[in-house]
């Protein structure tokens, strides 16, 4: 069966009887495979639901994870009634997902939107970060216990080193020799690299429900007011640190360039895009934030850039099986964005760190 008839199956097992228009495959996202499947509604208006073929290579347990992201959106729903949510369609046995063989299968409500991969604009940088603290807000009284990892050690940036260490020694696909300067250098940052990780260990930060992937392109923004309808991708909701979300925003929207830009020298973090998130982000959240949750927003950014570049080369070196690539060395490619990133972000630290408090004194 292709594409095209896989999806119109797995619609009408949503109950979904309209008309079947065909899809379009959208490019979001790293891992999971996503697509916009459009039916026409007997009135004669075109009607679009999103499928999603869940990657469960990278979610050992999906079923789990829809439980997650059940609470979670009945959760905001019911402190925001009337405002545009993520909806998960049911099958006939109450099911929000289809098995069928290897394939795990989802269904959402389309909303009308717009996303930015890389946003100049300061004002739609505010509102993301708005919006993601919002989301952590809506969340403050949501018992942690309640949701299971979906990847377990997800933000663990020391086991995401052991497991960097564990690829080196395997070497399965010969690329080792090729990625010398990049293991060196992420070898000398490796305690850095993890404060965040210890500090957690050490109970000195908070555990709280985070999004965990803060990427600027998982907030749908209203393409008239440009303020942030509805934040998605919830795959990796789960019992993390306020830090995770803020660093994983900033790495992201905060670099001069997309994170696989191969003009390494560009990339870099612009401080004004830094301001006008964490002015965005600290409205929402300063007021529940630890004095030490504050204090570490900066080393986040550099904490989470140098542990994606570790996953990064992770997969480079085990022969491409987590990440989506478009190149046999996109991984590579990636990897060396994101160490000029980081390496960028140590060099202003201070002036981030600095940042942080006049954000949060101007509250
Ligand atoms: C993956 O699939 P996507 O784009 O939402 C990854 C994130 C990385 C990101 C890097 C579950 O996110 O952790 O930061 O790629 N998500 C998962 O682009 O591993
Ligand atoms: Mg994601």
């Amino acid at each position: 069966m292709d594409l095209y008839e896989k999806l119109l199956e797995v619609s009408r097992l949503f109950r979904i009887e309209y008309d079947y228009l065909g899809y379009e495959t959208i490019q979001m996202g790293n891992v999971n495979r996503t697509y916009k499947v459009n039916f026409m509604l007997p009135e004669g208006k075109p009607k679009s639901f999103l499928v999603q073929n869940v990657n469960t290579y990278a979610f050992r347990n999906p079923v789990g994870l829809m439980e997650n992201i059940d609470k979670v959106t009945e959760h905001i729903r019911r402190k925001k009634p009337g405002q545009t949510a993520l909806h998960f369609h049911h099958t006939a046995d109450r099911k929000t997902y289809v098995i069928d063989g290897e394939n795990f299968w989802r269904m959402t409500n389309y909303v009308p939107s717009v996303t930015y991969n890389v946003v100049k604009d300061l004002d739609i940088v505010r509102n993301a970060g708005m919006a993601f603290g919002e989301f952590q807000t809506e969340l403050m009284d949501f018992d942690i216990h309640e949701l299971i990892e979906t990847i377990p050690g997800f933000h663990n940036t020391r086991k995401r080193y052991e497991s960097l260490g564990e690829a080196i020694r395997l070497d399965p696909v010969g690329r080792v020799a090729q990625v010398g300067p990049e293991i060196r250098w992420l070898m000398e940052v490796q305690d850095l690299a993890c404060k965040l990780t210890d500090l957690q260990m050490a109970g000195e930060l908070p555990l709280r429900v985070t999004h965990n992937d803060t990427k600027i392109n998982n907030v749908l923004f209203d393409p008239q007011t440009n303020q942030g309808m509805v934040v998605i991708d919830l795959d990796t909701v789960m019992p993390g640190l306020m830090g995770h979300d803020f660093g994983d925003a900033i790495r992201f929207a905060g670099n001069f360039v997309e994170e696989d830009c191969p003009d390494y020298e560009k990339a870099g973090v612009d401080l004004e895009v830094f301001r006008a998130f964490a002015q965005g982000f600290l409205s929402q959240t300063a007021q529940s934030m630890t004095r030490k949750e504050l204090d570490t927003l900066s080393l986040s950014c550099f904490a989470l850039t140098a542990e994606l570049c570790v996953r990064f080369l992770d997969d480079y070196i085990r022969g491409d099986k987590y990440f989506k690539i478009n190149s046999p060395d996109h991984n590579l490619v990636r990897t060396r964005c994101q160490i000029a990133l980081a390496k960028d972000m140590l060099e202003k630290m201070a002036r981030m760190e600095q940042i942080v408090r006049e954000c949060a004194a101007q509250l």
